[in-house]
């Protein structure tokens, strides 16, 4: 018998587990002031006048656009508050949520 210790040595090294992040997406419809989904995307997810537009505008021309990421109690949250804020004023303004790949 040899003296030398042939056993594999496996390391396990823990995976750090990150949660899921979710996107909230705001859908365009056509009823909805522009100037008023600026104000709530600026109000609920603390961005600037600039990008609020610049996200408005790409759900207007493209009908959808993600506006954030966030863990998934958040998104919901975040997205139901918005999506609120337009019911409302009597808008039709939505906000939904979906799981990243
Ligand atoms: N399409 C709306 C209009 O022309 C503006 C709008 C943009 C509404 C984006 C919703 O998610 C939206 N008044």
């Amino acid at each position: 018998m040899s003296d030398i210790d042939t056993k594999p040595t496996t390391k396990t090294r823990p995976k750090t587990q990150r949660p899921r992040l979710h996107k909230v997406i705001l859908v365009n419809d056509d009823c909805t002031p522009r100037e008023f989904v600026v104000t709530v995307l600026k109000a609920e997810f603390r961005i600037s006048e600039d990008q609020a537009y610049r996200i408005m505008i790409t759900a207007h021309r493209r009908g959808v656009c993600v506006v954030a990421v966030y863990t998934k109690d958040i998104a919901e949250t975040k997205a139901t508050r918005a999506t609120d804020a337009g019911r409302a004023k009597g808008y039709p303004l939505l906000f939904t949520t979906e799981p990243e790949e």
